[in-house]
């Protein structure tokens, strides 16, 4: 249910111009959950006062949160294989044992609807403790028909049941299922001729996903795919050059697609495709330090082409491990060298972007009144303070949500 209401004695961090777009001593009012005015608080006019106020306590108000690209739906627990790498066994080696995607394939697959939402929720609820009001999530998991079904199926009750945006990917193209064995191009049909346009009119997907990685998809899969989500009217995103550079963020860009996810290889002409199409880059520190990556995304080059930078958790039982926005914004600082500005850019208003969303991330006049009040000095402190939930309240479409 939309509402509305007025914060006053607050400062705003409005994303919606260069930097943080801060307003000191300001005031902010939204009505049927669309933001109606806001600015400093002496011009407040008097149409608003019949509003329910609210004392911001000088605090920051920020859109809320936006986690672009989870993987938050899974059942089992891979922390086994965590502690077998820190004690010196690869990645390689852990999946040849049965582990890797696959150990967290075969539990989701035994998991009910009911199970894998329960085991998701405690993931979820961390994330709207710090302010998170939109978050994708990808299937991928499941990786047969009826599992993945129900993963979108958990995705969508996961916004049901909690007050939050979610928006679902489909990622049957994360890896090939044992049943495909050494035929992954019977895999890829199988995908673009029954599951993905049967799921889509199931009304669960709202775009596409792949991994294009030696290790999993080709260049040529991908494309099939994404000739069908086409087709289906589906926006379509990537997992590009993650491991390597296969041309992938070029060729999601050849489609439009709303972004391209992890860049560690990314090239100048993957750069420049990303720019020509407006495709999103969309940077994953999570999985680069939980991997202990060397290699980082080329920041520099997609600043200086004014390739939007969007940051996410990649919250997934292998590689990232993660729940936590402000953290991942400020790895995204102190790993990948985002200035603070862009780091919280990132995880509101161009992780909107990198959804398609256009209507939220930033506070703007007829924007969605997703809010995030902060008891913070200054908008740096939600990057400085590593591990603190310094949420002060929070409102998704009007209406105040209380803390899970
Ligand atoms: N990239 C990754 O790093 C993860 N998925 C993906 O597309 C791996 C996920 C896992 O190990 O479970
Ligand atoms: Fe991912």
């Amino acid at each position: 249910m939309s509402g509305s209401g007025l914060i006053d004695n607050v400062n705003l961090a409005t994303f919606d111009s260069e930097g943080y777009g801060e307003i000191r001593d300001a005031a902010i009012a939204w009505r049927d959950g669309h933001i109606a005015w806001f600015g400093p608080q002496v011009d407040l006019p008097g149409e608003y006062m019949d509003l329910r106020r609210q004392d911001g306590h000088d605090g920051w108000l920020t859109p809320g949160l936006v986690d672009c690209h989870t993987h938050i739906v899974y059942a089992g627990n891979r922390a086994g294989e965590f502690e077998a790498r820190l004690n010196g066994a690869s990645y390689q080696e852990i999946a040849e044992g049965g582990g890797g995607i696959a150990a967290t394939v075969l539990a989701t697959r035994l998991a009910n609807e009911d199970i894998l939402l329960a085991m998701s929720l405690p993931r979820i609820d961390t994330l709207l403790a710090e302010g998170v009001t939109t978050l994708e999530i990808k299937s991928g998991y499941g990786l047969d028909l009826a599992s993945e079904r129900r993963m979108l199926r958990v995705a969508r009750r996961i916004g049901e049941e909690r007050a939050l945006t979610v928006r679902t990917t489909f990622l049957g193209a994360h890896a090939l299922p044992e049943e495909y064995a050494g035929r992954p191009d019977d895999y890829i049909d199988t995908l673009c001729q029954d599951w993905l346009p049967r799921l889509a009119g199931e009304g669960l997907v709202d775009a596409v996903d792949a991994f294009c990685e030696r290790i999993a998809f080709s260049p040529a899969q991908v494309e099939k795919l994404f000739a069908v989500a086409d087709r289906l009217g589906l926006p379509v995103k990537l997992h590009a050059e993650q491991l390597s550079l296969l041309g992938g963020a070029a060729l999601a860009a050849r489609h439009g697609a709303l972004s391209a996810d992890h860049l560690e290889w990314l090239d100048e002409p993957g750069v420049a495709a990303m720019r020509e199409a407006g495709t999103v880059a969309v940077l994953l520190p999570g999985a680069f330090y939980f991997l202990r990556e060397t290699r980082r995304p080329p920041v520099d080059a997609l600043r200086a082409a004014g390739v939007p930078m969007a940051l996410s958790t990649d919250c997934n039982p292998g590689t990232s491990p993660l729940t936590s926005l402000l953290a991942t914004a400020n790895m995204g600082a102190v790993l990948f060298s985002l200035t603070p500005q862009e780091a919280l850019a990132g995880i509101t208003r161009h992780a909107a972007q990198a959804l398609g969303l256009s209507d939220r991330g930033r506070i703007a006049v007829g924007a969605r009144a997703d809010l995030a009040l902060w008891d913070i000095q200054a908008p740096v402190d939600l990057i400085y303070h590593l591990g603190q939930r310094p949420l002060a309240a929070c409102w998704v479409d009007g209406a105040r949500r209380e803390l899970p």
